[in-house]
Order: structure tokens, then sequence, then C-alpha cells
């Protein structure tokens, strides 16, 4: 190495008296770069830990009620299935799955489908007529079992529904696939049936899967209006869309829960399905229940 005038420069340092300050001068440099460098790793490192213990803490039931609509929009997880999912409400209990089925899934749900629907129709309580309760629930529909689909589709989405929600295949309805045209909605209703309303049940619906077949342009979202207890206290008309709104969009499936762990109805769950304003809505619903059927 050459100093200014071309002198080799250590040999100037060392005229000059600065080899051993400047030896003393790197030891400590590195000393401190190591010392804080190492410090950041590792709290890098203690963040990570901390963040996943918080998650899961937050997936216990204990923190249900503390947790505000604004930490809904967590970055999606993967369960031990490894299918990505997302919390989305903790009341009800609703979760996300991106990309739950593929678009081929779901054109050959429809195609297979489509020439059995049939006006969709409620469970009637005491007092009820289909004329009386004309206008809640618009769309038209089929129960399809697995055994009717030749492809093959809906049995390994049905395996899906079981491996992600861990409730045996044999405690869920067949599919019931659904299509709204313009105007048409389910106004909002529980999927359990409260004994008290519809008599004795010899099993009780506990949650529901819906993986939606198609994108819908505008409207058709999946309502829950009571979401994280707000609209309650209110004279809610069961027409209305408020609240927590879902908008369809091909593949996707939502899983949400009608009952708590204790088999009492969650009055959160209320749902329904905004009416569609442009396009056409289909959606794939698979009712599961505490027992087998
Ligand atoms: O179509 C939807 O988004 C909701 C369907 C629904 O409410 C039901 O099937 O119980």
């Amino acid at each position: 190495m050459r100093g200014a005038q071309g002198r080799p420069v250590l040999r100037d340092l060392e005229r000059a008296k600065l080899g051993l300050p400047l030896a003393l001068f790197f030891c400590l440099l590195f000393f401190f770069v190591g010392f804080f460098g190492s410090m950041f790793v590792s709290q890098d490192f203690l963040n990570f830990g901390r963040v996943r213990r918080v998650s899961l803490m937050e997936l216990s039931e204990v923190d249900v009620g503390a947790v505000e609509p604004a930490t809904r929009y967590w970055a999606s997880r993967e369960a031990e299935s490894g299918i990505p999912f997302q919390i989305l409400s903790w009341r009800p209990r609703a979760v996300y799955f991106p990309k739950f089925a593929t678009l081929e899934q779901c054109l050959s749900i429809i195609k297979n489908s489509r020439s059995k629907l049939s006006p969709s129709t409620l469970a009637l309580r005491d007092g009820e007529t289909a004329e009386n309760t004309k206008g809640i629930r618009t769309s038209t529909g089929a129960f399809i079992s697995k055994s009717d689909d030749s492809s093959g589709t809906l049995n390994e989405l049905e395996e899906k529904i079981a491996r992600v929600t861990m409730i045996p295949r044999s405690q869920g309805e067949d599919f019931y696939i659904l299509r709204y045209q313009i105007g048409q909605r389910y106004a909002s209703h529980y999927d359990a049936f409260s004994p008290a309303e519809y008599g004795p049940q010899k099993s009780q619906r506990i949650a529901t899967f819906l993986i939606y077949l198609s994108d819908v342009e505008e409207g058709g979202e999946t309502m829950f209006p009571y979401e994280n207890g707000s609209n309650m206290d209110i004279e809610y008309d069961y027409f209305k869309c408020i609240g927590l709104t879902v908008k369809p969009s091909r593949g996707d499936g939502l899983l949400f829960y009608s009952v708590f762990t204790n088999g009492t109805i969650d009055l959160t769950s209320l749902h329904g399905s905004c009416p569609v304003i442009k396009g056409e809505k289909w959606v794939a619903t698979k009712w599961l229940r505490d027992q087998t059927e």
C-alpha cells in the first residue's frame, strides 16, 4: 500500500507511532460490531418467537371477547393440514379459506347441478307457511351427494372440509348447491335449529362451510349482521345487508360456527345472502352436524 507521495503507508504509520493505537482501535471496533450485531440478531429471533406465541394465544377461546374487528384480517396461516386460512371473526367464529377449490372443481359442480335446481325452501316454524315466508329465500338449489357426482369433485371437497374442520364426513349433510340470480337473496337467519322454535332435533347443525363457485360482479355478499355483537340492540330488518359482509370469490371457502362449544346457539351467527345486483352467484353449502344423522 502506498501513501500520497508514493511511500508505503504502514511504514508512515510506524513512523508516526500509530501502529499500536490503531490496532487497539480496530479491536474495539470489531468488538462493538460483533456485540451489537448479535443483539440485533437475537432480538429479531425473540420477536419472532413472541409474535408466534401471541398468535397462538389469540387463537384460543379465552380471548374471544377481547378481539376487536380490526384485528380480524391477520396474515394467512396454515393449519396442520397445510391449507391456508384467515380468521375473519370471533363472534361468530368464522374462518376464510382462500382458493379452497380449484377453478375446474367449481365449474364441474356448476355443470353437474345446473339441470337439477329447484326453488330453495325453508324449514318452517309454527305459524309459518310457504306463502307467508315468500321472499325470504329466493334462490334455486339442489342437494347433491358425492355419489351423484361421477367427477369425484364433491368427494374431494368433502374430504378437504373434514380435514380442516376436524368434523367427520359422516356428520356432514349432502352438499346444497345454490344459485342466486339478479335480485335473489336469503334474508338473515340461523342455520342451527332452536328446539324451542323447531321442536326436538335428532342432531344439530353446528357449523356451515360455504364454497363460492363463482365471483359476483355486484352484491351477493354473505352477511353477518350481528358480528361482534353489533346491531343486536336495534330493530334489525332481516333483509338489510349490514355487519360483516364477505364478497364471494370463486374457489374461496367460508366456515362459520352456529353454536358455542357447549352446544348453545351463537346469536351472532345470524347470516344471510345480500341480493345479487349484477352477475350470478353460485355456492356449495355443507352443513355440519354434531352427530351422524
Ligand atoms: O349464500 C350465502 O352466502 C349464504 C347461504 C346461507 O345462508 C345458507 O345456506 O344457510
